[in-house]
């Protein structure tokens, strides 16, 4: 197989003061944080949509990118060839993970004995690649939202026909995730939603969404999957209206339908911001549930009001975001998918490994900043400190849930003027995170 980025070396690891563009300054994958190697705690994935398939066409234009890897798109040569360029693209990178969509490895035939034929041959083809590179697979999808077939909804659509269809393509990226080894399976639910209230069933249309995963757990764990599903909340785009709008009204959703002891969250960057919540809020709203699961780290552009999807650079958003999952103790199943991509002018093939050397850079130094805010201690100590007034007394009977609201009422009666809540000390706390992440 000859080489598809041939003017791309391997990128390595050359430390901060670098100026070399094609190497890592702060992702050293062996360089224990917290007494576990860096690769680890960050299982960077390479999202097979973006990297391998997003040429940057938009709304206005075609695209700029050429990503035919020498092959003509649509035909399954070109399927081959993206599978050839992606292996090389992660062996280049150090990226030891990758995600995908069934439609983003295959054309898509006529027929779906013929669309699940050739998912066969190009996952047999991807699973020699793993066996050969030690690549493995964060987690599969199945695309429920180009197809015009999907206009109103996969699970909540009006036609039984399309559920059929949308069971049947479940069914096969289960499958497919299965035997490559998958640790996850995403159900993003980018149709799943409404326009107008006018035309459409809420209720219904939920209990419906509910029953697909059902279904789609019951045969997952038959055919031995033992990973996680996971829900990938978003609140727009492409509907007006998305179900899964945040964190903690999936949550609520799993909750009610019985489906929380198999599902965590997707939490993605981007998604936080467009839902008017930060990336630390709902990473923080998965963790406390028990459902931080995985992570879509990429960054969103607050000027604009759709998913941008950008190559995450800030690194006060990837430090707090590290915290999180380093307070949770890591994501068990999960790791940091890059579903990111270059912004249209950036369209060579040098511009690929930019994004991932700035999203990986960007991440490890989040992580060494991570680790550094808890060594510190000085948040911990202080948010201990702020809820002391329950740690004893009348406070402490109110914890162990041995008080009434009458003998609360009678407390209050007596005690005169209440005492005055301590200080929130905000701004001394933001200059405790400066000092401990610029410090040094
Ligand atoms: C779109 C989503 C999508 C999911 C996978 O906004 O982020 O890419 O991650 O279906
Ligand atoms: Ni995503
Ligand atoms: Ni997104």
């Amino acid at each position: 197989m000859s080489e598809i980025f041939t003017d791309l070396p391997k990128i390595k690891f050359e430390g901060a003061k670098s100026q070399n563009p094609l190497a890592f300054k702060f992702y050293d994958a062996g360089k224990p944080v917290l007494g576990k190697p860096m690769r680890e705690h960050l299982r960077f994935a390479m999202a097979w949509w973006h990297n391998m398939c997003a040429t940057g066409a938009d709304m206005f234009g075609v695209g700029t990118a050429d990503k035919s890897f020498g092959a003509v798109p649509g035909t399954m040569e070109h399927a081959f060839k993206k599978v050839d360029a992606g292996f090389e693209f992660m062996d280049k990178l150090s990226v030891d993970y990758f995600c995908f969509h069934d439609a983003d490895l295959i054309p898509e035939a006529e027929t779906l004995a013929e669309t699940n034929r050739r998912i066969d041959e190009i996952t047999d083809y991807i699973k020699i690649k793993m066996g050969e590179s030690g690549k493995k697979l964060l987690w599969g999808t199945a695309n429920m939202f180009s197809n015009p077939r999907y206009k109103s909804g996969a699970g909540s659509t009006n036609c039984a026909d399309v559920y059929c269809f949308a069971a049947a393509q479940i069914k096969k990226a289960l499958d497919v995730t299965q035997k490559l080894g998958g640790r996850g399976y995403v159900f993003w639910g980018g149709r799943e939603g409404y326009e107008t209230l006018l035309n459409t069933d809420v209720k219904f249309e939920q209990e419906n969404i509910a029953r697909l995963m059902r279904m789609a757990v019951d045969y997952g764990r038959a055919i031995g999957f033992r990973g996680d599903f996971y829900i990938e909340p978003k609140p727009k785009e492409p509907m007006k209206h998305q179900y899964d709008f945040d964190a903690a009204t999936a949550i609520g959703f799993l909750r009610q339908y019985g489906l929380d002891k198999d599902f965590k969250l997707n939490i993605e960057a981007n998604h936080a911001t467009l839902a008017g919540h930060t990336f630390s809020h709902e990473l923080r709203i998965a963790a406390i549930n028990g459902m931080l699961g995985s992570i879509d780290a990429n960054q969103g552009d607050l000027l604009l009001g759709w998913d941008t999807d950008e190559f995450p650079f800030d690194v006060y958003e990837t430090t707090m975001c590290m915290y999180e999952v380093l307070k949770v103790g890591g994501l068990t199943n999960g790791g940091l998918n890059f579903d990111a991509k270059n912004r249209r002018p950036s369209h060579t093939p040098p511009d690929m490994f930019h994004g991932f050397i700035l999203g990986m850079d960007a991440f490890a130094l989040g992580l060494i900043n991570a680790a550094k805010l808890i060594e510190d201690g000085r948040i911990d100590a202080f948010i201990k400190e702020r809820y002391a007034s329950f740690s004893g007394g009348i406070g402490k009977k109110i914890v162990s849930g041995e008080a009434t609201l009458s003998e609360l009422a009678a407390y209050a009666e007596e005690m005169g003027k209440p005492a005055d809540p301590a200080s929130g000390r905000q701004e001394m706390l933001q200059g405790i995170v400066n000092a401990v992440l610029f410090g040094d």
